[in-house]
C-alpha cells in the first residue's frame, strides 16, 4: 500500500484497493461494484451476525455486492440452517453455504442463541450442518472460478476457516496452496476482530492461533473493524417496530440475552466491516495504516509501528450516521420481487 500523510491524519492509499486515492475515503469505488462478497459469519452467537446478513442482502437488493458464499466457522450444526433461513427470507435461497468440519476445541464458551430457533420458526431446506460442504472445500471452489483479485472477504467470526484456508493444499478445484489462492483471487480481507491501538477481543481470543497465522500470512490487504468501533455504534432497537414481523433478522434480536434491555440495541460490531467492505470508507472513517495488528499467542493483540504490513484498522469519525446507515438497512424488508418468492424449488 502507498500512504500518505494528510492534515497529521494517517492514511492509506491503497492501489490495490482504488486504484488511488483521495484524502481519507477509501474503498473500494463504484466502477468496482457489485462487490463479490464471501461472509465468514459465526452466527447464533450474537445477535450482529444477524444484522450482518441483512446489510449483505440489502447491498445485493442494491446491486453494490454480489454474494458468492456464506460460511459458518464453529462445529454447531444449526449454524448452516440459521443462514439459509436468512438467505431464503430475502429470497436467495440457493446461496452456497459451507460448514466447518474440523475438530479445533475453541477457547471458550458457544452458544446456539438463535440458530435452532430460526430453524424451527421460518422456512428453508438446509436442515442440518451435515447436509452443508465443508468450508475449505467451497472457500476453495468459489475462488478458483473467480476473476483476479476480485473477491472480498468479510470475516466476522473467529478466523478458523481463513487460517485453515490458507494452509490447504491442491484439490480437483485448483492446483494451488491455499495460500497461493487467496493471493491470486481475493481483493481483501474485511475483518472484525482485535482491537486498537490495544485489544482483547473474542473473536482472536477464541482461536488465537488462527487470527495470528492470518494476521502473519494473509497475503492480501486486511482492514479491521476494532472492537471499539462497533462498540460505539447501538443498533437494533427499530428492528422491534419497524421491520416485517416476520423478519428472521428481527427474531434474532428479540430475546437475544446480550441485547440491552432498557435500550434494546447492540453493538455494531459486524456490521461496521460489512460496511466498510461495500462502501468503502466514504466520510465515516479513517484508516490507520502505518504499521500492523500484532497478536501474541493468547489472542491479545496491539498496533505496533516497527515493520510496515498491509494491515489497516478503522477509525470511526460518523458514529450517528453509522448508527442510522446500519439499522435502516436491518429493517428494511426483502425487495418486493423477492416477496413473491416460491420455496418450491430450492437447493438440490
Ligand atoms: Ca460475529
Amino acid at each position: 500500500m502507498n500512504k500518505n500523510t494528510l492534515l497529521g491524519l494517517s492514511v492509506i492509499c491503497s492501489s490495490i484497493l482504488l486504484g488511488g486515492c483521495t484524502s481519507n475515503n477509501m474503498g473500494a469505488s463504484n466502477s468496482d461494484k457489485p462487490v463479490k462478497i464471501i461472509l465468514d459469519s459465526d452466527i447464533g452467537q450474537d445477535s450482529d451476525d444477524a444484522g450482518v446478513m441483512a446489510l449483505l442482502h440489502q447491498f445485493a437488493d442494491n446491486g453494490e455486492a454480489e454474494i458468492l458464499a456464506t460460511m459458518f466457522p464453529m462445529q454447531d450444526p444449526m449454524g448452516a440452517p440459521a443462514m439459509d433461513v436468512i438467505n431464503t427470507y430475502y429470497g436467495r435461497p440457493d446461496i452456497p453455504i459451507g460448514t466447518y468440519k474440523g475438530n479445533y476445541e475453541y477457547k471458550g464458551k458457544l452458544f446456539d442463541h438463535y440458530n435452532t430457533k430460526l430453524a424451527e420458526k421460518f422456512p428453508h431446506d438446509l436442515m442440518h450442518g451435515k447436509d452443508a460442504p465443508d468450508a475449505i472445500a467451497l472457500y476453495r471452489k468459489i475462488l478458483a472460478k473467480q476473476a483476479d483479485r476480485s473477491v472480498v472477504i468479510v470475516a466476522v467470526g473467529p478466523e478458523r476457516l481463513l487460517a485453515d484456508l490458507l494452509k490447504s493444499t491442491p484439490d480437483g478445484y485448483s492446483k494451488l496452496s491455499g495460500h497461493e489462492l487467496v493471493k491470486k483471487k481475493v481483493k481483501f480481507l474485511s475483518v472484525m476482530g482485535a482491537g486498537f491501538p490495544k485489544g482483547d477481543e473474542w473473536n482472536v481470543k477464541i482461536a488465537p492461533d488462527a487470527s495470528k497465522l492470518v494476521a502473519e500470512t494473509w497475503p492480501t490487504p486486511i482492514v479491521y473493524s476494532g472492537y471499539e468501533v462497533g462498540n460505539a455504534v447501538r443498533t437494533g432497537s427499530r428492528l422491534l417496530t419497524e421491520a416485517p414481523e416476520n423478519s428472521p433478522i428481527r427474531a434474532s434480536y428479540e430475546n437475544h440475552p446480550f441485547v440491552d434491555k432498557v435500550t434494546k440495541d447492540r453493538q455494531s460490531w459486524d456490521q461496521t466491516s460489512m460496511l466498510y467492505a461495500v462502501r468503502g470508507a466514504e466520510d465515516n472513517w479513517t484508516l490507520e495504516s502505518t504499521g500492523y495488528n500484532y497478536i501474541d499467542e493468547s489472542g491479545k493483540n496491539e498496533w505496533r509501528n516497527d515493520t510496515d504490513k498491509d494491515h489497516s484498522y478503522l477509525i470511526l469519525q460518523k458514529p450517528e450516521e453509522v448508527k442510522k446507515t446500519i439499522e435502516d438497512l436491518m429493517v428494511a424488508p426483502p425487495a418486493q420481487r423477492k416477496a413473491n418468492h416460491t420455496f418450491s424449488s430450492q437447493k438440490d
